[in-house]
């Protein structure tokens, strides 16, 4: 990995922390509502994708259209049950391998970013304890266009005053990996339909090996 590289940024979701299982508690209560069938393999066609096209992924099953209005207030609901849900969570949601790294890596003179689809980046950070960690944030409230167009990372980059070419990013999500080589960064894949996407520049079986690939 180029020794030149400046800055790592980092998605949230399947990344720095897991709330995917909250995503589908909330997605689900509210299919169950409306009688669409919704599952668990629906459920990871949604990883790294905004709330309203998460919607319109879950209407595919359904027999009904719906109006813009009606989808708004579907997503509100959703956003509503979820945001219940992460309050559950707290810093023992951040693993000690996740924090310990990222220590390393701004001892090792990175800046550090967190470039999320989410609109609730911010709420999630405060909950596990890393409300002004980051030098820089993009996430959901930030961009018109979704990963896996670049915007968000472009965004995030732009913050730190880093140029694209010297910012790696970490994913979860094949969206995002296209979303970091649309924006000219480097792609690290972590788990998820990331991994061995076949657009990554590195594939890290854990996230401690960021620590090999950046010295
Ligand atoms: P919200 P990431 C993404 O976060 C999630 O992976 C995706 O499942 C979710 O629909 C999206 O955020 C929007 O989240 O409803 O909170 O705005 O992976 O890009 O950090
Ligand atoms: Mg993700």
């Amino acid at each position: 990995m180029e020794k030149t590289l400046k800055a790592v940024i980092f998605d949230l979701d399947g990344v720095i922390c897991f709330t995917d299982k909250y995503h589908y508690l909330a997605w689900k209560q509210l299919a169950d509502r409306l009688g669409i069938y919704f599952d668990e393999v629906i459920n990871n066609r949604l990883r790294g994708v905004s709330r309203m096209a998460s919607l319109e992924i879950i209407l595919e099953r359904s027999e009904k259209a719906y109006s813009q209005e009606e989808k708004e207030a579907f997503a509100e609901e959703k956003n509503t049950t979820y945001r219940q849900l992460l309050a559950n969570m707290s810093p023992a949601d951040l693993a000690d391998e996740v924090k310990n790294t990222l220590d390393e890596l701004r001892a090792r003179g990175y800046l550090l970013a967190i470039g999320s689809s989410s609109k609730n980046t911010k709420f999630i950070l405060e909950r596990i304890g890393l409300p002004t960690y980051f030098d820089a944030i993009a996430d959901g409230t930030d961009i018109t266009h979704s990963k896996p167009h670049p915007e968000v990372f472009l965004t995030a980059a732009s913050k730190l005053g880093v140029e694209p070419a010297l910012c790696a990013v970490v994913e979860d999500a094949k969206a995002g990996i296209e979303a970091a080589k649309a924006g000219g960064m480097v792609a690290l894949a972590l788990h998820g339909d990331a991994e061995g996407c076949g657009l990554e520049d590195e594939n890290l079986g854990t996230f401690a090996d960021l620590l090999k690939y950046l010295p």
